[in-house]
């Protein structure tokens, strides 16, 4: 038995449980469930939080996961991507206010930068060779200009309305992320022949789509 974690409201969750029955798999879920048996195929759906799955991946209590690339690398373990799902697209930006002046990335230097994001921004801005000061913060990243706690910001963007809203314009791109399909580093024989299988579906789902 494989078993699958998957976000449990949020959005990713929507079309993670639409790839798994479009990938023929009939399972029942309910609202107050976190655990769920396929009728049809040897899977188990776990409903956890985003952040949690590639936690729980790397240490076996999770086979498999669905999660945003950006939540995978941030997380940085051993996880693997198997499969890119095509859903969820975005990409983590920095942003200034408005009027802030802004020529390049360089102007960040000595800055504060407020981010749920530390891992790939630092990754970001040391490979520019910019020093600055992260404040990780967890939400309303946004936010934090407009109250004084720093001078730009790193977070995800989608339609770019959020910043538009709070005053702030997009800088520089430093990732670009799609909802991936991840596994545990070692998986025995049986569960990789059991995750072939459901590559192989996903992989028939998203080219019927095209
Ligand atoms: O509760 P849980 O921890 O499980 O969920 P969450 O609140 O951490 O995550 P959720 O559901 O917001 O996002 C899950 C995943 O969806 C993210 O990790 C991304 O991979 C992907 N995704 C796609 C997004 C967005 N689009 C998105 N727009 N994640 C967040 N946003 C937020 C962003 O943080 C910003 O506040 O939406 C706002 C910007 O949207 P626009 O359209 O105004 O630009
Ligand atoms: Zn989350």
């Amino acid at each position: 038995m494989l078993r699958i974690a998957i976000q449990k409201s949020g959005r990713l969750s929507e079309d993670s449980l639409k790839l798994i029955r479009e990938c023929g798999i009939s399972f029942v879920s309910s609202s107050y469930k976190l655990k769920v048996e396929a009728s049809n195929f040897p899977l188990e759906i776990l409903y956890l939080r985003d952040d949690d799955i590639p936690g729980y991946v790397q240490d076996g209590v999770a086979d498999l996961g669905i999660v945003g690339q950006n939540v995978l690398v941030e997380a940085g373990g051993s996880a693997l991507e198997v499969e890119a799902l095509g859903f969820s697209k975005c990409r983590l930006s920095l942003a200034v206010p408005r009027g802030a002046e802004y020529n390049s990335v360089a102007d960040l230097q000595g800055k504060n930068i407020a981010t749920s994001y530390p891992r790939l921004l630092g990754d970001y801005l040391a490979g520019q060779g910019v020093q600055a000061h992260l404040h990780t913060i967890s939400g309303s990243v946004e936010i934090a200009p407009s109250i004084g706690l720093a001078e730009a910001i790193c977070d995800i963007v989608s339609s770019g309305s959020t910043l538009l809203g709070n005053g702030l314009r997009e800088v520089e791109t430093i990732f670009r992320s799609e909802a991936v399909l991840i596994a545990a580093p070692n998986l025995s024989p049986e569960k990789q022949q059991l995750l072939d299988q459901l590559r192989f579906r996903m992989q028939a789902v998203r080219r019927a789509q095209r």
